[in-house]
């Protein structure tokens, strides 16, 4: 199975600190510096899920593979892209706007990286902290995402919804051609139709406004999206970010520089920093200046002990969790030992949408379980399940099949 399904993309105007977070988020733990996952492109990435690993309730001892275990915590790789920065005007190809639509149309959830203190102007100019309102920002970014979406639409909309009157395709199957160069799939389509409150038998009666709910519809849920509050160090953040929770997005207050420095030192061994943590203890401290331990100390007091952590991987997490909608299964072949056939414990852990069967998931490990599929089993319980058991987050599954791997 390609462990990167989905596709994280980091969205913004300039100067938010995209590319802070994008490098904070990709920089390997210390643990993994010859790891196989580093970055692939300049601007894309592998980041991690962060999750509690059940060896621990298990109590056995792992050996990952796929994904890595830190003091108990899962740490799953996922792909995720640094995007150009947006500037007004993009959808008609301002600026970089055509980079930025190329790298967003493949992108499966967005984090919207904002200048929560308010020390960049809508176009990502450096101004006074305060004096940008990045509420703004915020409608900016719909207002392109749609407009492009409906650059692509409206260009044969006459024709695509005769088309669909005619009987010959119906709708959904013209759009969702039309779409696929987007990462849009019939679901997005279909739901978009179904909250915009639209027929799609009768598009020819579309109004105007019609296709705007639509699109307006189908940028939320196929492009779904949460706001990373950046630069909480700063300032005039505090109150933008309260006032960013009112945008309806889920918002995570974060410093993506702070986030930077922390992986940096431990990196060096300098600090016992995983990411996400919301504390770290100094380990050398006699290969630290003064400036350092006192940056690092007023990261702990400043950052994490006033927000709990610096909001990177929090936002990772979301992105994956809550606008995905994913869990994480443990497939493993021996029950028993909670193994692969070579003995590694625990070996993968899949980052998988919430809905999937355990049949699906035998077709995901390879196809010929997934079509030789006899029943599987739940190792928490220790009991058999069906091919259309629903998989929970967290569950430890063991497939058997009339076939094996080849
Ligand atoms: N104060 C503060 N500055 C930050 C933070 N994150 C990024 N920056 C700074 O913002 C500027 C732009 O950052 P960059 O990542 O290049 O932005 P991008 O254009 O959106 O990729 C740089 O000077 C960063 O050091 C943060 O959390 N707090
Ligand atoms: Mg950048």
């Amino acid at each position: 199975m390609s462990q990167y399904q989905k596709l994280l993309g980091i969205v913004g105007k300039p100067n938010t600190g995209k590319s802070t977070f994008f490098s904070a988020a990709t920089l390997a733990p210390a643990e993994i510096a010859n790891y196989p996952f580093t970055t692939i492109k300049p601007n894309r990435g592998i980041g991690y899920i962060r999750t509690p690993c059940v060896h621990k309730e298990f109590n056995v001892q792992d050996n990952p593979k796929n994904s890595l275990c830190i003091d108990g915590i899962r740490l799953i790789p996922v792909e995720m892209i640094d995007c150009a920065g947006l500037v007004p005007g993009a959808w008609q190809g301002r600026g970089l706007g055509n980079q930025f639509l190329d790298e967003i149309r493949k992108a499966d959830a967005l984090i919207h990286i904002v200048d929560a203190a308010g020390a960049t102007d809508i176009e990502g100019k450096i101004v006074k902290p305060g004096s940008h309102d990045p509420l703004e920002d915020v409608k900016f970014l719909e207002v392109e995402i749609n407009m492009w979406m409906s650059q692509i639409i409206k260009r044969d909309w006459s024709k695509m919804a005769r088309t669909a009157e005619s009987g010959i395709t119906d709708l959904y199957a013209l759009l969702e051609e039309k779409l696929s160069g987007l990462a849009i799939k019939r679901p997005h389509i279909f739901e978009a139709v179904r909250k915009a409150g639209l027929n799609a038998e009768k598009p020819t009666a579309w109004t105007q406004n019609d296709l705007i709910k639509f699109l307006d519809a189908l940028r939320k849920t196929a492009k779904p999206m949460l706001i990373a509050a950046n630069k909480i160090d700063l300032e005039p953040s505090e109150q933008n970010t309260e006032r960013l929770k009112n945008s309806n997005y889920m918002v995570v207050p974060c410093t993506a520089e702070a986030e930077l420095a922390l992986r940096r030192a431990a990196e060096k061994g300098l600090i016992d920093y995983r990411p996400g943590d919301s504390n770290f203890n100094i380990l050398k401290t006699e290969e630290l200046t003064e400036a350092q331990k006192k940056a690092l100390q007023t990261v702990k007091e400043k950052i994490l002990i006033k927000f709990g952590t610096t909001g990177v991987q929090e936002a990772i997490n979301m992105a994956y969790f809550k606008l995905l909608n994913m869990i994480v299964v443990y497939p493993v072949e021996d029950i028993e030992k909670l193994a692969d056939h070579k003995g590694n414990v625990l070996p993968d852990a899949y980052v998988v949408p919430f809905g999937t069967t355990a049949r699906q998931l035998a077709y995901l490990i390879h196809t010929e379980i997934g079509e030789g599929f006899i029943y599987a089993v739940e190792a928490r319980e220790k009991r058999r399940i069906g091919e259309d058991y629903v998989l929970k987050d967290r569950d430890v599954i063991s497939i058997v099949s009339a076939k094996k791997r080849a």
